[in-house]
């Protein structure tokens, strides 16, 4: 446990959570604007999301040499990467190096969970209460809570009863868990569970997966880099800044400009094949439209549906894993290790819950509707989470009028992701209504942060105690988000988490915002350019009610989410 003496109460900024987000942040105020700040922090080190999602095989999909900070470039060079893609340890490793080189740790206040935000209008401060009943005062709070970080376990008759031990992914015990000699149960087919499986069968005795929905992957072919690879990373740290702030998604590659229709069938199958080979997430840069035509996305659909029957030999588990219901990529698409070759194995056997549903967890294993039933010793929830608008509300925050529970009972609905109407002098960085989960998180992190430390620069170099978003503003962006989406194929998927469906009585809203990160930045940069347009400054309306965003359309044929 890491000791931080506390003794203030009062802060400039208090910032929530201690990942990629709370500590580029505490850096920006802290070094460049010289506030008092305090991070509090629920776990028990830097990480965030990643301090948590610890279980075998959580590596990040995205790759390696993108998956940084930019804003630094002694940061970069001073620092290595091992492999495509950072497992959980080296991302840890590395916010550690980023904390330790910026003397970060000494403002952060860790294993502290914080039960309620209120905001006094009169006195125009927030008070941020943890759980132990101590209170802490900013003028500005800065949630930087990540959309990944509030579990889902669904609440399955009988969880209660079962006598072995149960995990969910994102909250993965810090010591690690034995599967040797073990029967795993694992619940859940996403870019998580396709990561877990393949490295838990290696392991335990037997392994059985539930899944309820078929899912796309591509391979992510992840490698050692070797010295001449790590050498070219360190010494294009420019080249690779501009590289991710210039495509639509932050990755550190382009988005083709090809649009699938416009080849031949063969020429197609080979492109496809070719972007097979590379793996990862960049098979959906071989076409710009795969999001966009349905057509083109069939084709990229039936070519991985075909892939996946060639893996698996037994032809009824390639069927049921090939028995995909919506369209590639409109679901966050996974990328994985071997894992439908995973099913090749004795060890390990699928359950199809679309054909034989989950009666109930029993003491001993899992009893399904057929009266068919897993014996089990272990049961993984790789559930998901009740994303960008759970991690959130679990803050209890209550503005000016209302609580951001009320606020948001009908969905979220704020101004650019970054701030609420009614909630003045807070900032969410990735909230939801920005591209966030859409993109490479810490290029979208470095952009959040940085415009929201502008703001408060104005602010305070302006005299202005209080901002706060307008209504008419957030109203209009919240029709932006959900009318960019409803362009792409994205809005098509009925049951997805980017729309809130996995949790239960959740309004069901598109959540991220859809139009590419290069588009967004454009956006916020415009509205810091009118003088703050949308957002009111004490008590001085910076423009009239009629707002559009479209002046910089979004371009949807190449997003690359
Ligand atoms: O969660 P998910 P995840 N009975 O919600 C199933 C990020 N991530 O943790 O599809 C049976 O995608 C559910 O089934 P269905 C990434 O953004 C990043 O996998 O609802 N099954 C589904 O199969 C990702 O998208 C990395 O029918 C139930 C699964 O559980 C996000 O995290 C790595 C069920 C949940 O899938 C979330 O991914 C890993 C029930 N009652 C994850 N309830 C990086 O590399 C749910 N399911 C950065």
């Amino acid at each position: 446990m890491m000791e931080t003496n506390v003794t203030d109460t009062f802060f400039d900024a208090l910032v929530i959570g201690a990942g990629f987000s709370g500590l580029y942040q505490l850096h920006r105020l802290r070094d460049d604007l010289g506030l008092s700040t305090l991070v509090i922090e629920k776990g028990s080190g830097v990480g965030g999301t990643w301090f948590w999602n610890r279980y075998p095989g959580a590596r990040c999909d995205s790759e390696s040499q993108g998956y940084a900070y930019f804003f630094s470039r002694e940061l970069h060079e001073k620092w290595q990467w091992t492999e495509r893609y950072p497992a959980h340890t080296e991302i840890r490793k590395y916010l550690n190096y980023v904390a330790d080189s910026l003397n970060l740790k000494k403002d952060i206040m860790f294993d502290t969970k914080v039960s309620a935000c209120r905001f006094f209008d009169d006195d125009k401060i927030w008070q941020v209460r943890i759980e132990d009943g101590r209170v802490f005062y900013a003028k500005w709070l800065i949630s930087a809570v990540g959309c990944l970080s509030a579990a889902n376990v669904p609440e399955i008759p009988g969880l209660a009863s079962f006598k072995g031990d149960c995990y969910h992914t994102g909250k993965w015990p810090k010591e690690g868990v034995d599967f040797s000699g073990v029967r795993v149960g694992q619940i859940g087919t996403g870019s998580t569970g396709i990561q877990v499986a393949s490295e838990i069968a290696k392991t335990c005795k037997h392994l059985t997966v539930f899944q309820r929905t078929a899912n796309y992957s591509i391979p992510a072919r992840n490698t050692v880099w070797d010295n001449t690879y790590a050498d070219w990373v360190r010494n294009h740290y420019e080249e690779l800044k501009a590289l991710v702030r210039s495509t639509p998604n932050g990755h550190p590659f382009r988005i083709s400009g090809n649009l699938a229709m416009e080849v031949s069938e063969e020429e197609r199958n080979d492109m496809f094949e070719a972007a097979w080979a590379k793996g990862g997430l960049r098979f959906r840069g071989v076409f710009s439209d795969l999001l966009t035509s349905e057509k083109s996305n069939e084709a990229a659909a039936n070519f991985i549906k075909s892939k996946i029957r060639q893996k698996v030999t037994d032809p009824d588990k390639a069927e049921i894993l090939s028995d995909i219901d919506h369209p590639y990529a409109a679901k966050r698409p996974p990328i994985d290790t071997n894992y439908f070759e995973t099913f090749n194995r004795e060890n390990v056997s699928l359950v199809n819950l679309k054909a034989d549903p989950i009666k109930e967890i029993i003491p001993g294993g899992i009893s399904l509707k057929s009266g068919d039933v897993r014996d089990l010793d272990v049961i993984i929830f790789a559930t998901g989470f009740d994303a960008m608008t759970g991690p959130l509300l679990s803050l209890d925050i209550e503005g000016s009028c209302l609580s951001l529970k009320e606020y948001w009972a009908e969905g979220p609905r704020n101004y650019l992701g970054l701030a609420i109407p009614g909630f003045p002098n807070l900032f969410t960085i990735t909230g939801p209504g920005s591209p966030s989960v859409l993109s490479n998180m810490p290029v979208s992190i470095e952009q959040h942060v940085d415009w929201i430390t502008d703001c408060i620069k104005y602010c305070v170099s302006g005299g202005y105690m209080r901002i706060e978003a307008e209504e008419h503003a957030a109203q209009n962006w919240t029709e932006h988000v959900r009318s960019t989406a409803e362009a792409t194929l994205l809005a098509k998927v009925k049951h997805s988490w980017y729309l809130g469906a996995n949790i239960p009585g959740k309004p069901r809203v598109f959540t991220p915002y859809a139009g590419g990160l290069v588009t967004y930045r454009k956006i916020c940069n415009s509205i810091v350019r009118d003088g703050y347009k949308g957002f009111l400054l004490d008590q001085k309306t910076t423009q009239g009610p009629k707002m559009t965003f479209d002046f910089e359309a979004p371009n949807v044929t190449n997003l690359g989410v």
